[in-house]
């Protein structure tokens, strides 16, 4: 079961959101384009309490991209983003979302952060989303979306890691930092995962 996994397509990501990822929409309309060659489309969405422990607004005299530790892992503190119920926390207003059968919503609880899709970021709480692709049956993943250095990345480790066979498509997804994405994208073909743009998929 071939399955596209969309990650955090959400207007605070946009060239104009509180979190912005550069060209962050000219993704919508690669995925758009792509959703009718998978079995199964599932999507998440950054979804986090205003009181959220990684916006640096909840920290006494820390600004936003300052590092902390936290549960012993380092913790970039961001600008408010996704917040649960808000506009910036919804998908971009184009993005097709009719054939998704799931959304699985990450970083709710306010004390812990959650870039991957799969589990927070110290790996205690499971999103349920492993259990649910192989429930599914599903063995080959396709990850795409937003910020392609961050919660795409960690979820497509998550997913290696989980035992799916994953490929990054690279032209459905815009990263925070380049230089960062390039150096990710070697570690990814040295552990084994595919990369594609999305025309070899058309
Ligand atoms: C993300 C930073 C903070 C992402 C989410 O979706 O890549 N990045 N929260
Ligand atoms: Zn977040």
């Amino acid at each position: 079961m071939k399955t596209l996994l969309i990650i955090d397509v959400q207007n605070d990501f946009m060239p104009n959101g509180s979190l912005p990822v550069a060209e962050g929409d000219r993704i919508v309309p690669v995925i758009n384009n792509i959703q009718d060659q998978f079995d199964l489309v599932l999507a998440t969405q950054d979804w986090h309490p205003k009181d959220h422990i990684s916006f640096a607004s909840n920290h006494d005299g820390k600004s936003n991209f300052d590092v902390i530790e936290l549960h012993g892992q380092p913790q970039t503190l961001w600008p408010d983003h996704c917040v649960q119920g808000t506009e910036g926390a919804d998908f971009h207003p184009d993005l097709n979302t009719a054939q998704f059968e799931a959304i699985f919503r990450k970083g709710t609880d306010s004390a812990i952060d959650s870039y991957s899709a799969f589990y927070d970021n110290s790996h205690l709480k499971s999103t349920g989303l492993t259990g649910y692709l192989k429930e599914k049956g599903v063995t080959e993943l396709y990850l795409c979306g937003l910020a392609a250095d961050i919660c795409v990345y960690f979820s497509i480790l998550d997913a290696f890691n989980e035992g799916f066979d994953c490929t990054f498509i690279d032209d459905a997804s815009k990263a925070l930092d380049n230089i960062h994405l390039d150096n990710l994208k070697q570690e990814m073909l040295t552990k084994g995962i595919t990369i594609i743009n999305s025309e070899s998929l058309l």
